[in-house]
């Protein structure tokens, strides 16, 4: 492809008159905006160590009362986006949250979608739209845009989880807004007893919430469904399930999707390249992460990202098998028509 003017080829009054009419030439940043053969990220490889979050995490339970925060989080925050952006990737929010025993987080909804995967802690619980889910480690817990969600806790140790919001995407298309709430009577918990593998509920009546007929994805279930499909000899590919809505069949959220991945002992898994960036969430276990040319050696609770188009190995040299938690950009992008897997060439 040719080599384009750059701006300095113009002369400064050229430049002066067009800014003042608020026009700009294309030409010296059409490379920029569109370049060759694949995307320039600003998301940049980055890990967070759970064991770096925490104390300064539990410090923020005592600098800062529940009261003055709403939720006290810290944001997971991509350098390569600015720390100031509070982005994991052009796409995905991430942030830790702690809620101490009797703490109450109050009752809101917005339109970004969130959902909490949880980190540590016992007694703790989420009521969405009415729906009291307790939280319990590895549980997903969805919160989907529109609905309202508060937290509680009446166990007796702090509790931590991890956030994941679409909130960068929402902001950047103006879309994002808050509103606040009365306390939410609760009428169910989670639903996720009405279903089961390839069973819903008969929906006789219409929900109001119909999109959304599940909270609660418990960790014991979804970690049973990775042992029985390591179990079967005729399965070729990664060990690998992803959370769906159990009416549709299709992605539990419109944005972002979520997936559970099991990395046996001494198994190396190869992820193909995709148009996506994701978010690598150690639920137990262990992995050597390899992202394009960079290693990590990520432990429980530890949280990576890699851009879109990266290459990226799971290597598990443990004795135990390691779970993790991904969140990635696929559904937004399906629906967009943009998303696409490539073959990996050596690197
Ligand atoms: C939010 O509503 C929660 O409800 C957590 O726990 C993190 C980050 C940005 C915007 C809304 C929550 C959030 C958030």
């Amino acid at each position: 492809m040719e080599e384009l003017a750059t701006l300095a080829d113009l002369p400064t009054r050229y430049l002066g008159e067009l800014e003042k009419s608020n026009l700009v030439p294309l030409w010296p940043s059409l490379r920029n905006v569109l370049p060759p053969h694949q995307p320039m990220p600003q998301t940049v490889t980055t890990t967070w160590y759970f064991k770096d979050i925490k104390p300064l995490l539990l410090e923020a339970g005592e600098l800062t009362p529940i009261e003055k925060a709403e939720r006290r989080v810290l944001v997971l925050a991509n350098p390569g986006h600015g720390l100031e952006n509070m982005k994991a990737s052009s796409v995905i929010y991430l942030g830790m949250q702690l809620l101490l025993p009797k703490e109450w987080a109050p009752s809101h909804r917005h339109t970004p979608n969130a959902v909490r995967l949880i980190v540590e802690g016992e007694g703790a619980y989420t009521t969405v739209d009415g729906q009291k889910c307790m939280m319990e480690h590895g549980d997903l817990i969805l919160t989907p845009s529109g609905l309202w969600h508060e937290h509680g806790h009446d166990g007796d140790d702090p509790v931590i989880w991890l956030d994941v919001l679409d909130l960068p995407l929402m902001y950047y298309m103006e879309a994002s807004y808050v509103e606040g709430g009365d306390l939410q009577n609760v009428n169910s918990a989670g639903h996720a007893h009405y279903y089961g593998k390839g069973i819903a509920a008969t929906p006789y009546f219409i929900r109001e919430n119909s999109a959304y007929p599940m909270m609660r994805y418990a960790w014991k279930d979804t970690q049973k469904v990775l042992h029985d499909l390591a179990q079967d000899s005729q399965y070729q590919g990664p060990i690998q399930v992803s959370y769906i809505n159990p009416e549709t069949g299709k992605d539990c959220q419109n944005i972002i999707g979520y997936s559970a991945l099991m990395v046996r002992p001494n198994e190396t898994v190869k992820l193909p390249s995709r148009s996506v960036a994701q978010v690598f969430h150690i639920i137990d276990g262990q992995i050597n992460i390899k992202i394009d040319d960079q290693n990590f050696q990520l432990n429980k609770a530890d949280t990576s990202c890699a851009a879109c188009f990266s290459h990226i190995d799971l290597i598990n040299t443990s004795d135990h098998a390691c779970y993790i938690f991904i969140a990635d950009e696929a559904p937004l992008q399906r629906k967009l028509g943009v998303y696409s897997v490539r073959e990996r060439h050596a690197f």
